[in-house]
């Protein structure tokens, strides 16, 4: 095991905080805006709803009515994401919503919720409407915006912190769709959670290395998916560790060197794409009980 290996539940784990300067403009530049937007689109990834979710948020946007928009279902499992889809709608002032690249979302199903939870009062002829679209890094509101506007407006990359200021679109006759970047919070208490997001991709990787976060992963995948382990790198009953499944990933993948070592980071980071990518299979590691 390479020295800078632990397991994030235990103490000798390097701790996530993330909170880069940009992010800090870019809360101010929210609660600036604030008084200015009618609703709130705030994307949690599907797969981790609850450790997506950003406590300042809730604290910048208390007043305004929200939608969540559960992003990236095709990773996900779908009866799970259903549920959270129910239990987010049970919330009062907030309507959840699924998004998926195999499914995208339409301008109208989006306006149609807004207007739901808009009230009346302050529907005025000819007046403007603004939606914002927040959330964490990487969870796809630049994406959410080209699908929505149908037109690729909006840059969109595979990396957290890819927006780096608000952008503004016209999204239908009197509605307006403000793009945001990707926002953290100074400080992550909840650790487990931040290994979480750091599985989907959320957290740069100078904040945290690709070895410490695979090997969270492989406790989490050996604790409640075994099957997909199996199915994808043939590991079997025997093996009972994090240690033993990254092993076996590196053999079966040829992640060795010439002097027949095992190639840690290599190994970290095909379990990681795998994840990633959905080749693991529709994985969500998180349940409603959790939010
Ligand atoms: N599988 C899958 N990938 C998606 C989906 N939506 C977005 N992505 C991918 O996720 C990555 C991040 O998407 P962006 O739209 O740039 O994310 P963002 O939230 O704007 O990211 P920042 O601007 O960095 O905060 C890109 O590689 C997208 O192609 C989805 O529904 N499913
Ligand atoms: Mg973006």
């Amino acid at each position: 095991m390479p020295a800078n290996i632990a397991s994030p539940i235990e103490e000798t784990t390097m701790a996530i905080n993330w909170y880069p300067g940009h992010m800090n403009k870019a809360r101010k530049e929210l609660s600036k805006i604030i008084p200015t937007i009618d609703l709130v689109i705030e994307l949690l990834d599907s797969r981790a709803p609850n450790a997506s979710k950003n406590p300042l948020l809730d604290e910048i946007t208390a007043s305004v009515p929200r939608i969540n928009v559960l992003s990236k279902a095709d990773l996900a499992d779908p009866a799970i994401t259903n549920l959270w889809q129910t239990t987010i709608n049970e919330s009062k002032n907030r309507r959840c919503l699924v998004s998926s690249t195999t499914s995208p979302l339409r301008a109208q199903a989006v306006i149609e919720c807004a207007r739901k939870l808009i009230s009346k009062e302050s529907r005025r002829p000819n007046y403007n409407y603004q939606i914002l679209i927040t959330g964490i890094p990487n969870v796809g509101k630049s994406t959410l915006l080209n699908v929505l506007s149908e037109r690729k407006l909006a840059k969109t990359g595979n990396e957290p912190a890819v927006t780096q200021r608000q952008q503004r679109i016209k999204l239908a006759e009197n509605w307006y769709l403000i793009d945001t970047p990707g926002m953290m919070w100074p400080k992550l208490e909840d650790q487990n959670g931040a290994y979480r997001l750091a599985m989907t991709g959320t957290i740069r990787n100078t904040a945290v290395e690709a070895e410490d976060i695979a090997w969270f992963a492989a406790e989490e995948l050996l604790s409640g998916f075994r099957a997909n382990l199996s199915n994808r790198y043939g590991i079997t009953e025997q093996i009972t560790t994090a240690e033993q499944v990254l092993e076996s990933i590196a053999v079966t993948r040829g992640a060795i060197s010439k002097r027949g070592q095992i190639d840690w980071h290599k190994t970290a980071e095909i379990l990681l794409n795998d994840f990633r990518s959905g080749k693991l299979g529709r994985i969500s590691l998180e349940r409603p009980s959790t939010l």
